[in-house]
């Protein structure tokens, strides 16, 4: 690469940033929720709640399992997200690709801010910023397209889909992704605080910063700039006056500190796909990066075999890479719920208060969910459903 190339790139992505530093200012006042979103996605929670309930009983009732006619297409995702889950299907009844269904799904979700935790405006972290960790995996060729940290740019899964295309890269992070993302076409620099995030942030902010990520640290209780502790141990003598209060993970980890959409679809052609979008976890360390973007963990396809997505607390569970786990054990010959089961446990023998999720679809339309700390839901719609349904998976 030419010293001028590399000159112009570093210019162009210093010029992103300054834009970027300067919209963040001036924009947090201003650009706040999109008050329309906001409002036809509480809307439309409100409308679909006695649905979701229904259906979420039923299926407590069925159990956690169904088998399908083995027709294709289908489309599964975490959480209801049937608005999402929805667009995906449209996506691939009307013959477009798994790829296809899993962008239109997901980007649906980050459009309609999904739970406040996919797409703009949810889960701010310790700055009180929001960023965007996204994936897809094309099943057939094997291929992956990831961004991690990625700020001011709101379409994580449009953004990751270009790295899979455009690039022989797998995963793009930070100014850099944001960059890429905007130099391919995608709308930005914009702010992705709402009013919502600033004021979850000034509350916890209030509260001293707690709970939060960090361990080992002084000031224990209070917001940073942390040090190790023992060292200051050493030199100070401070852990007597700042013990620590050891926060369990489910107090950091919870159904509404942070959610993941992981979508897979299967098209008419049998080919598989998976994506995911999320914000990460509310009052991350900024630079953290969860498991939404890590091949393997947050999701996984192999047209051969069928796919897996998950949800959860990304920092452990990206250590066990649940999703390639499943799509193994099912190459072994595991039925999926066996194999979701499996992968789970793997994490709680080590883990035992990890909050998380795997669903699981072989190539035959079976799906099966496993969860581990709190009770989880995905929803389905395939060929013989007249619209999506939420199944539920206890503990
Ligand atoms: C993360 N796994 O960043 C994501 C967030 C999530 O349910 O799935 N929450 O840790």
């Amino acid at each position: 690469m030419g010293v001028r190339h590399m000159e112009r790139m570093s210019f162009n992505v210093i010029s992103v940033t300054l834009k970027s530093e300067r919209l963040l200012d001036s924009l947090n006042s201003v650009l706040n929720p999109q008050p329309s979103t906001l409002s036809v996605s509480m809307a439309t929670k409100n409308l679909l709640l006695p649905y979701v309930m229904f259906l979420t009983l039923l299926h407590l009732v069925l159990g956690n399992e169904a088998v399908n006619s083995g027709q294709y297409p289908l489309v599964v995702s975490t959480w209801p997200f049937l608005d999402a889950v929805r667009a995906g299907w449209r996506a691939v009844d009307s013959g477009l690709s798994a790829v296809d269904a899993v962008v239109e799904g997901c980007s649906a979700c980050e459009e309609l801010r999904c739970d406040g935790t996919v797409g703009p405006g949810g889960s701010p972290d310790e700055n009180g910023e929001t960023t965007i960790d996204a994936l897809v995996m094309d099943g057939v060729t094997m291929e992956v397209g990831a961004v991690a940290a990625m700020r001011f740019v709101k379409d994580g899964i449009r953004a990751a889909r270009l790295v899979m295309e455009h690039t022989k890269h797998t995963l793009l992070v930070g100014e850099q992704a944001s960059a890429f993302a905007i130099s391919m076409g995608l709308p930005g620099p914009t702010n992705l605080s709402s009013s919502e995030s600033i004021a979850k942030w000034s509350k916890w902010k209030e509260n001293s910063c707690q709970p939060n990520f960090w361990k080992n640290v002084v000031p224990a209780n209070g917001c940073g700039p942390y040090h190790p502790r023992d060292s200051l141990d050493l030199i100070e003598g401070t852990c007597s006056k700042d013990m620590e209060t050891v926060e369990p993970r489910s107090s950091l980890v919870g159904l509404h500190s942070h959610d993941t959409i992981a979508m897979a679809a299967i098209d008419k052609m049998g080919h598989i796909a998976v994506g995911t979008s999320t914000n990460g976890a509310t009052f991350k360390i900024p630079g953290r990066v969860g498991d939404g973007p890590i091949t393997g963990s947050s999701a996984y396809a192999d047209d051969e075999i069928g796919a897996c997505g998950a949800t959860g607390d990304g920092d452990i569970m990206m250590r066990f890479l649940p999703c390639y786990q499943v799509v193994e054990s099912m190459r072994l010959g595991m039925e999926p719920k066996l194999a979701a089961k499996d992968a789970i446990s793997r994490i709680a023998r080590k883990f035992p208060d990890f909050v998380g999720a795997v669903f699981a679809i072989n190539k035959n339309g079976v799906h099966a969910g496993a969860c581990h700390g709190w009770t989880f839901q995905y929803s389905v719609r395939s060929p013989e459903m007249n619209d999506v349904e939420v199944f539920t998976v206890l503990p």
